[in-house]
C-alpha cells in the first residue's frame, strides 16, 4: 500500500473547506493513518519546498504556507500518490477541471488549497518532514478488501 503526504494549506482553512476536501479522500476509499494540525514554520516550509528554491514564486510561497495553520495528513492506498494528485487536479486553479478539489474551489495559482507528494520518494520524505513515525497509526479499516 502505498503512502502520500497531503497538506490542507492555511487559504483551505481560512475559507471553511477542511471537511468538503477531507470527504474527498475519504469517499474514494483511502485511509487515514495521520492528521494533525500545524502551523509550519520558516524551517518546514523551506524543507517542504526545498525543490522550488530560487524561483521567482519561492518567498511568496512560504510566506503563505507559514500565514496560518494547516491540515497535515498521511493517506494510504492503491497508487495513493496517483490518485492524490487526481483528486487535486491542477496546479492552477484556473486551469483544474471541474470535480477536481482546485477545479471546483481554486481559482488561484498560489493560493491553491492542497498540496500533495508527486511521488512515491517525495512522499516518504515529505511523510518525515511533517509526521514522527509513532504519529502514524496502522489500523484495519473494515471495508478495506472491498475498496482497494
Ligand atoms: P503542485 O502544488 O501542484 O505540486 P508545484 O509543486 O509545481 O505544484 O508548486 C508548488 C506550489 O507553488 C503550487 O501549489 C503553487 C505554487 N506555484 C507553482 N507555480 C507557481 C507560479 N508560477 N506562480 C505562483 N505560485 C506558483
Ligand atoms: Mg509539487
Amino acid at each position: 500500500m502505498q503512502q502520500t503526504l497531503i497538506l490542507l494549506k492555511p487559504d483551505a482553512i481560512q475559507r471553511r473547506l477542511i471537511g468538503s476536501i477531507t470527504a474527498r479522500f475519504e469517499q474514494k476509499g483511502l485511509q487515514l493513518i495521520g492528521l494533525k494540525f500545524v502551523k509550519a514554520d520558516r524551517a518546514l516550509a523551506e524543507k517542504h519546498y526545498a525543490v522550488h528554491k530560487g524561483k521567482p514564486f519561492y518567498e511568496s510561497l512560504l510566506e503563505f504556507l507559514t500565514s496560518g495553520p494547516t491540515v497535515a495528513m498521511v493517506w494510504q492506498g492503491r497508487e495513493a500518490v496517483q490518485v492524490c494528485r487526481n483528486l487535486m487536479g491542477l496546479t492552477d486553479g484556473a486551469k483544474a477541471p471541474p470535480g477536481t478539489i482546485r477545479g471546483d474551489f481554486a481559482l488561484s495559482v498560489q493560493n491553491n488549497l492542497i498540496h500533495g507528494s508527486d511521488s512515491a520518494e517525495n512522499a516518504s520524505l515529505e511523510i518525515s518532514l511533517w509526521f514522527k513515525p509513532e504519529e502514524l497509526l496502522n489500523w484495519n479499516i473494515v471495508d478495506g478488501t472491498w475498496v482497494s
